[in-house]
């Protein structure tokens, strides 16, 4: 393949990535993947399908691609950020889909690891005379997958780390209560970022001493709320905190200790907080179990909020996937509660993936590779 070639493959996956987002933490536990329709009649390559998977996760990205291409589809070439599926779910497969419409070549990014799947889908193609190049911009693929490849991989949902430092490197002050680090602008992004996740998860000391609400504040954006989930191995969760207060607009999800007595439990549950009965390990909540239980109860992407202790769990146990690290210009200084981890200490292994200015503010991401 020539280079002019390659380049413009790179071209159209980037467009299939960014339809692709549109829908990301909304497809359920299927991922949004996206796709672009391709064909050239002489006068240079144009798109003439986009699609992306719908919410909900159905219909599937190829399928709403091809409806708008429609017969131009004959000939043309397919972009996909995702192995087409290949086996008869709630839809028929897609690769069968892309061979009837005709497409002559189907450009793939990452590779599907669901068994039903996995290298067939990619097959199907092939024995039906259909060219296929597989990779291209599979590593900014899998990225914007990773919430997906994770759970089928790992088992258990995408564990991200929110931080928030100070110009001098805190998370707070101790017995402040919550202070203002960051602008309105990173703010709105982390209210943005939330509602792409399923769960929300902090200590019960952070809950103590915040008091937080942890729910979605952008205006027709409430009902994005994900589950607050707080690791609460003894059941100290006050009901009359701000998290049993707003149950009815999203639920609360206690972790306690297996052992917690049933009497306890119940009067949580007649507040409206669901339990998780966890398994306890050196005195603090088992979290690969935890993450296993809610992988299995479908969470694609849990944010890890706080403190400073369960952040440490988390990265101590390599069971962080990515770390959003928000940096406002506020000194902190005496009595400030040093940040687990800062710019200068990301473990190895990161990679940087965004480097962005908000306002006063700063925006740095880094996630493993899968
Ligand atoms: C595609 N295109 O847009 C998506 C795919 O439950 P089903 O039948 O919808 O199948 C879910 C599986 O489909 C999921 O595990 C993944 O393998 C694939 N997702 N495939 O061809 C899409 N979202
Ligand atoms: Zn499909």
């Amino acid at each position: 393949m020539t280079r002019d070639a390659d380049e413009l493959d790179r071209r159209f996956m980037a467009e299939a990535l960014a339809f692709s987002r549109q829908h990301d933490g909304l497809t359920g536990t299927n991922p949004s993947v996206g796709t672009v329709i391709v064909r050239d009649d002489g006068e240079g390559p144009r798109i003439i399908g986009r699609g992306v998977t719908a919410i909900g996760g159905r219909p599937h990205a190829e399928t709403q691609a091809l409806a708008e291409a429609g017969e131009g589809a004959r000939g043309a070439t397919a972009y996909v950020t995702l192995e087409p599926c290949a086996h008869h779910g709630k839809t028929p497969p897609c690769a069968e889909k892309l061979v009837e419409a005709g497409i002559a070549r189907v450009v793939g990014a990452a590779h599907d690891p669901d068994p039903r799947v996995s290298g067939k889908g990619y097959a199907i193609l092939r024995t039906a005379g259909v060219e296929v190049t597989e990779g291209v911009m599979a590593e900014e693929a899998s990225d914007q997958l990773a919430s997906y490849l994770i759970r089928s991989i790992k088992k258990r949902p995408e564990v991200i780390l929110k931080l928030a430092l100070s110009a001098d490197g805190m998370i707070g002050r101790s017995g402040a209560g919550q202070i203002a680090i960051t602008g309105d602008r990173a703010r709105h992004q982390v209210h943005l970022d939330r509602a792409r996740c399923d769960g929300i998860l902090v200590g019960i000391g952070t809950a103590l001493a915040d008091d937080p609400e942890l729910t979605v504040r952008i205006p027709g954006m409430e009902s994005r709320s994900p589950t607050r989930i707080v690791l609460d191995k003894d059941g100290r969760l006050p009901l009359t905190s701000k998290l049993v207060g707003s149950v009815k607009r999203a639920p609360v999800l206690l972790a306690v200790g297996n052992t917690l007595p049933a009497e306890k439990r119940a009067t949580f549950t007649e507040a409206g907080v669901e339990i998780l009965g966890a398994e306890i390990f050196e005195g603090s909540i088992a979290l690969p179990e935890l993450l296993e239980d809610l992988g299995q109860r479908g969470f694609m992407r849990v944010m890890v909020e706080g403190g400073a202790a369960t952040a440490r769990h988390f990265l101590d146990e390599g069971l962080v996937d990515r770390i959003m690290l928000y940096r406002g210009q506020v000194v902190i200084g005496e009595g400030g509660v040093a940040a687990p981890v800062r710019a200068d200490t990301i473990p190895d292994g990161f990679i940087l993936r965004r480097d962005q200015t908000l306002g006063p503010d700063s925006y740095l991401e880094w996630s493993r590779k899968i």
